[in-house]
């Protein structure tokens, strides 16, 4: 992104961060996430110190006497850069740097970044964009570097106090600008879906937590070639392709993956992004079966949350529990047990994909219904188009044209009202 005052500073050695966390129970392991995430940014971590305490102390997030530890800490560790599990408030940001000496970034910035580095599509560089600027429009802070990308590394402080004040004025500028252009790719975007909704196929959405295994099911399912990395948030960019099953096209949809605490800023600027699972028609959501049980129930609520948060609470669900490659026979019974109802795969070996499109097609079919059309032979097109649809039809020709006895969803039977024969198709 370009820099209308300063440039990025030059790089530093690759960044080593110390990672804190204020809980009400458990402990380091609570920051395996946090240390992926880091991961995924590029940026090392050399420590963790965890602070029982039930809220963060609203002026330095750890309280006092834990501060001076962890002063020490970072000098016996050597790290440069402190990552908070949580998110800050711009004066616990502050705080917390004037006491430590050391840039503080925390989760939500971890998070931006990581959006920043992996968003593809025109689209998805602005939504990115803009969720940072106003992310660090609220804290004041220097805005126009986020990271370094020669290093990689999270927290590099942009230009000094003296130029915040234009610089607030550029990003107002900058966020206004950014807006317009969304509304203009969302508006392209609508085009596109508008385009899809013609067809009146059944829509069906994965979603679940980063890193679950969505884009490797998309892949297996339907020969699609999404990239696939042990990285959260790999995928940024929705992508739909065609599923064929029991003789009826379906759209399934790959998109960004949900994360616990996921920035508000996101969710608002991926609103479009969000958009296509919340228009789906069903949602297939993704657990990653190999994760411990505790984190997998975790990770399934913080999905359900997203869900309810982009409106998309109300829609059909399928849980498809996936990696089953990774577990041994006792794992599986396990997971059998914890969730009865979902659908068992591994997107690897391809074992329970065929029962997962069954389960596919019995959500949809339950929907259906029945409807008789007479089709004029004038009307060829549309002959063909309820094959598409519907696959197993009955047909018989009439001297007025063919009669069809197809079982539809009821939005695609009323785009048919006008052939109806009998009741029921309304
Ligand atoms: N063993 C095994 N690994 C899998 C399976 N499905 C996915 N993975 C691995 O899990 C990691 C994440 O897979 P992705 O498909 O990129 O996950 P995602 O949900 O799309 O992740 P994001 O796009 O980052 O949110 C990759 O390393 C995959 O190779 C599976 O069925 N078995
Ligand atoms: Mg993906």
């Amino acid at each position: 992104m370009p820099s209308p005052s300063t440039g990025p500073r030059q790089a530093r050695a690759r960044q080593r961060a110390y990672m804190i966390a204020a809980l009400p129970a458990g402990g380091e392991e609570q920051l395996a996430e946090l240390r992926e995430l880091l991961l995924t940014a590029g940026v090392a971590t050399v420590g963790a110190l965890v602070q029982r305490r039930d809220t963060p102390h609203p002026n330095t997030y750890l309280g006092p006497g834990k501060l001076d530890e962890l002063k020490d800490a970072i000098k016996a560790a050597d790290a440069n850069v402190v990552a908070c599990d949580d998110e800050l408030s711009p004066r616990q940001e502050r705080n917390l740097e004037q006491a430590l000496g050391v840039p503080v970034v925390d989760r939500t910035t971890v998070i931006l970044d990581i959006f920043a580095a992996h968003a593809h599509s025109a689209e998805g560089k602005l939504q990115v964009e803009l969720a940072q600027l106003q992310y660090n429009l609220a804290r004041m802070r220097g805005l126009w570097t986020h990271l370094e990308r020669l290093g990689g590394g999270v927290g590099t402080r942009g230009p000094g106090e003296t130029q915040i004040e234009t610089d607030r004025r550029l990003a107002r500028d900058r966020i206004s600008s950014l807006k317009r252009k969304l509304v203009h790719v969302s508006a392209n975007r609508s085009v596109m879906r508008a385009e899809r909704e013609r067809t009146h196929l059944p829509r069906v959405a994965l979603a679940g937590y980063t890193n679950a295994g969505k884009s490797t099911l998309l892949n297996a399912m339907t020969g699609a070639e999404v990239g696939v990395r042990d990285q959260l948030f790999h995928t940024l960019d929705p992508t739909t392709r065609l599923l064929r099953a029991g003789g009826r096209d379906y759209l399934l949809t790959d998109t960004v993956g949900f994360i616990r605490k996921l920035p508000h800023q996101l969710v608002q600027a991926f609103g479009a992004t969000l958009e296509e699972t919340r228009l789906a028609d069903l949602i297939l959501h993704v657990v990653d079966g190999s994760a411990p049980e505790d984190d997998r129930l975790a990770m399934m609520r913080a999905v359900e949350e997203v869900l309810t948060e982009i409106g998309a609470d109300a829609i059909p669900m399928v849980v498809v529990v996936g990696k089953l490659d990774l577990l041994d026979a006792d794992g599986r019974v396990e997971l059998r047990n914890r969730h009865p109802t979902a659908m068992l795969v591994s997107a690897v070996t391809g074992e329970g994909l065929e029962e997962l499109t069954l389960r596919i097609e019995e959500e949809f079919a339950r929907s259906l219904i029945e409807v008789e059309l007479l089709i004029p032979y004038s009307e060829g097109a549309k002959l063909a188009e309820l094959h598409a649809l519907a696959g197993d039809l009955i047909r018989t020709d009439t001297q007025d044209g063919v009669h069809v006895t197809v079982r539809l969803a009821p939005p695609i039977a009323e785009r048919f009202a006008a052939f109806a024969t009998v009741a029921g198709a309304s």
